[in-house]
């Protein structure tokens, strides 16, 4: 419709939220009966603000569950549909904020994002998570060490897990044509800390946007662009893990990022490289994690 401001005209207002919030019985969990409770209020009070419609109300609901059919092991819609409007990234300022302490200096997080695997193999320093390199694609080598972030001292044996999409805007499950964990490792640090692989200098790309969160965008008028990045995680032993991406400071989208997930200090330069007829750019990246 039109109007987009019809006054509230019903008649179930507050007391019937209180209604539906006091039918939660005496047995339910502490934290699910505060988190529901709000989450009742926060939707009624929402459906009442903007005079939810009965058409509207079952759009998002059949956006829900087709949602819900495109999804599988290698496609998470309801994460994405909730990453184009910040949620994902507002969860995790929220989840990060309660673990970093004052004072430390501590690297930044930023969201998982749908293309993480659990099963990604262990790889050896100095080698390479891409394989089949596409013509276009400018190999780098990235380098660098975990310390902690309290101490400044290097932590052995931590872990960083890296992926990332190649040239074509497609990570290794999304693509038939890319080998099983391509663009993706894990790296164990050495006794200083240090870790090593190759991997590809990585451009901007689309969220997949032939679904729900896709339909969205477009009703939006917005693009589904993500600028360049890549995952990381890194974990070692008696320091709270860090999910992270960095960006390439030289690339489209860091402002108007589809899923909304740079951060300045997150944003780094790729620089020539000399000498490695492996690699033409080189990328040095340390990593500082919290005591836990
Ligand atoms: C991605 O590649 C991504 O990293 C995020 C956060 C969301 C959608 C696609
Ligand atoms: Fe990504």
């Amino acid at each position: 419709g039109t109007d987009v401001k019809t006054p509230y005209t019903g008649l179930l207002g507050q007391d019937f939220t209180e209604m539906v919030k006091k039918s939660i019985g005496p047995k339910a969990n502490p934290r699910l009966r505060r988190v529901m409770e709000s989450f009742i209020q926060h939707m009624h009070d929402f459906a009442r603000e903007i005079s939810l419609t009965n058409d509207e109300w079952m759009m998002a609901v059949n956006m829900i569950n087709e949602g819900g059919r495109m999804s599988d092991a290698k496609r998470n819609e309801g994460q994405l549909m909730c990453d184009v409007i910040g949620l994902e990234s507002l969860v995790d300022d929220i989840t990060s904020r309660a673990a970093a302490k004052a004072g430390e200096s501590i690297t930044s997080s930023a969201i998982l994002g749908p293309f993480w695997r659990h099963d990604t193999p262990i790889r050896e320093n100095g080698s390479t998570i891409t394989f089949d390199t596409p013509a276009d694609a400018q190999v780098v080598y990235m380098h660098g060490k975990v310390f902690c972030g309290s101490t400044g001292k290097p932590l052995a044996n931590a872990s960083v897990e890296a992926w990332q999409a190649s040239t074509n805007g497609l990570y290794e499950q999304q693509d038939p044509r890319q080998r099983e964990h391509n663009l993706r490792g894990k790296f164990i640090t050495d006794s200083e800390g240090n870790y090593s692989f190759y991997c590809i200098r990585p451009t901007p790309y689309p969220v997949p946007d032939d679904g729900p969160a896709g339909k969205l965008l477009a009703m939006l008028d917005r693009h589904p662009w993500r600028p360049a990045h890549i995952h990381l995680i890194v974990q070692a032993e008696g320091c709270s893990p860090i999910t992270t991406q960095i960006f390439d400071s030289d690339c489209k989208y860091l402002d108007n990022d589809s899923v909304f997930a740079v951060k300045d200090s997150l944003r780094v330069v790729f620089q020539p490289r000399k000498g490695d007829p492996k690699a033409k750019l080189d990328l040095e990246y340390n990593v500082s994690l919290a005591p836990e």
